[in-house]
């Protein structure tokens, strides 16, 4: 064969990453299930570069130059394991297959294990940028051997966004599942990013009494400073959108309950399995489903809550400013938690991921893209062993800054009933991990009271017992 690269599944993902390829001048063979969709996209888009098409399995790994490389993109789960089955017998020791889905990562290491002992290395990669970003260029996130980078990393390098300073959104996050859990993560992280930017919105337009064109302006002048992200232009842009039909605001027009496809909540997930407090990304998940519960909603709709009092026209900037300051700490909050998450995976899993490298792969090409990323890969860059980015000097000294407006959005979402679960999560977050002394030490007390679960001493190494239902003495327990 002399195809560089196969691609296997040709919905809107498959056939941009498939046409993606071609525009960077490699020969790419392409396959689908269903024969007519390989047909149309040579017809429609045949001359942007040099496909091959295949009309079955057989043809399409013939079509392929050794070691092959075939690229999986269809549904997550079931389907995936089918394509496995079907195009696995067909190679042959050193191929590689990689699967471009929204893989679980604990699928992903399944995988990865049982075609390991037949000989043929599969690669997990993580893909984000949606249909514009398999075309234009996305962020992408390999998992897999090292060895499969080797012969992977230069097509993929080809094919991925490009950061600001030139450097190719794509490294090699680690063995088997790593790029998975990374990508999951960075969806754990957008949808935080949303909630947080959602709560601002809510709060500009309950407290500060502004329209929604009001808060696009607002918005579009933040993405002018440090702010600056593709979620807060999009923001922009959908808050400005005036609704043809009845001339309302796009924003008023749509169903006020969330959706969503589960990569938050895998996130969270995990998180849970791993100790990770990813409290910000939990509230983000938790308010998506607590806006679906429609008859919950609207038999709590007559309680009680504060009278409206928005402010004045002046009070209104100062405060929309104070937004500006909540959003930005918390934002910090939330990334710092979501590479807490890569960490800990990376630790469980012993995966090795370098968490300076995953921010630059973050800046261009997928949805959390973001000048701040590149300032969290300088914080790793200068610091690899940094236990936490609130402990980076430049962020730790930013959240200093915005904690005094940061607390007083939170008192006057508090005052006029507005939630802020994001923002308040994120400060709860930063008060606990800065604390001198937290109640843990009660929650021992209690656990051991009432459980004999023991606790330890701020004075002497070991653990003890009180005997709370006789003397209370301390019994030392090991
Ligand atoms: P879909 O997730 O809608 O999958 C459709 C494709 O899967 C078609 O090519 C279909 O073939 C094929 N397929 C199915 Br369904 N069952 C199959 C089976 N048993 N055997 C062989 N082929 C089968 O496509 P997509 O939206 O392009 O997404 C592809 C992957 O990329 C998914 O895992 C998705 O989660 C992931 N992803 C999507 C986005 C996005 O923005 N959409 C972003 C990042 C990642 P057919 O034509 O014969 O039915």
């Amino acid at each position: 064969g002399t195809a560089q690269i196969g691609v296997t599944g040709l919905a809107v993902m498959g056939r941009n990453l498939a046409r993606n390829f071609a525009r960077n001048g490699f020969t790419v063979a392409v396959h689908n299930r269903t024969a007519a969709k390989t047909r149309a996209l040579v017809e429609e888009f045949g001359e942007e570069g040099t496909f091959v098409a295949a009309e079955s399995p057989e043809d399409f790994v013939a079509a392929l130059e050794r070691p092959r490389r075939l690229v999986i993109m269809v549904k997550a789960g079931e389907a995936t394991d089918a394509v496995i089955q079907e195009f696995a017998p067909l190679l042959e020791k050193g191929d590689v297959i990689i699967d471009g889905g929204n893989a679980h990562f604990e699928d992903t290491r399944r995988r990865e294990r049982e075609l390991r002992e037949r000989g043929i290395h599969f690669v997990g990669v993580g893909i984000s940028g949606g249909e514009e970003g398999a075309l234009h260029g996305p962020s992408i996130m390999p998992g897999g051997s090292a060895e499969s980078y080797e012969s992977l990393g230069p097509l993929l390098e080809r094919i991925a966004a490009k950061a600001p300073d030139g450097t190719p959104c794509v490294t090699h996050v680690g063995p088997d599942g790593a790029g998975h859990f990374v990508k999951m993560v960075h969806n754990g992280i957008e949808y935080a990013d949303m909630q947080l930017i959602a709560e601002a919105y809510h709060l500009l337009r309950t407290v500060a009494g502004y329209s929604p064109e009001k808060i696009a302006e607002t918005f579009r002048d933040w993405n002018t400073g440090r702010l600056d992200s593709y979620l807060i232009e999009i923001t922009a842009e959908v808050l400005a959108h005036v609704d043809a039909a009845t001339g309302k605001p796009f924003v008023d027009v749509v169903e006020d309950e969330a959706e969503q496809k589960g990569t938050g909540r895998w996130t969270v997930q995990i998180a849970l399995d791993l100790g990770v407090p990813v409290s910000g990304i939990a509230e983000a998940v938790f308010a998506r489903s607590l806006s679906g519960h429609a008859e919950l909603r609207e038999a709590a709709r007559s309680l009680t809550g504060p009278a409206a009092n928005p402010l004045g026209e002046k009070e209104a900037a100062a405060f929309a400013a104070q937004v500006e300051q909540a959003l930005y700490a918390s934002k910090i909050v939330s990334y710092t938690q979501g590479f807490h998450q890569v960490q800990a995976g990376s630790q469980n899993y012993d995966w090795d991921v370098d968490p300076g490298a995953v921010a630059a792969i973050w800046r261009a090409g997928c949805i959390i893209r973001a000048a701040f990323l590149d300032r969290i890969r300088a914080a790793y860059d200068a610091q690899p062993e940094l236990p936490s980015l609130l402990s980076d000097k430049r962020f730790g000294d930013e959240i200093g800054a915005a904690q005094d407006d940061w607390r007083a959005v939170i008192v006057a979402a508090a005052r006029q009933g507005v939630p802020v679960p994001g923002f308040s999560a994120a400060l709860a977050y930063y008060d606990a991990l800065r604390a001198e002394r937290l109640p843990a030490a009660l929650t021992q007390g209690q656990r051991d009271f009432f459980g004999a679960h023991t606790y330890r001493r701020t004075d002497r190494e070991g653990s003890f017992h009180t005997l709370w239902g006789g003397d209370r003495s301390e019994v030392s327990t090991g």
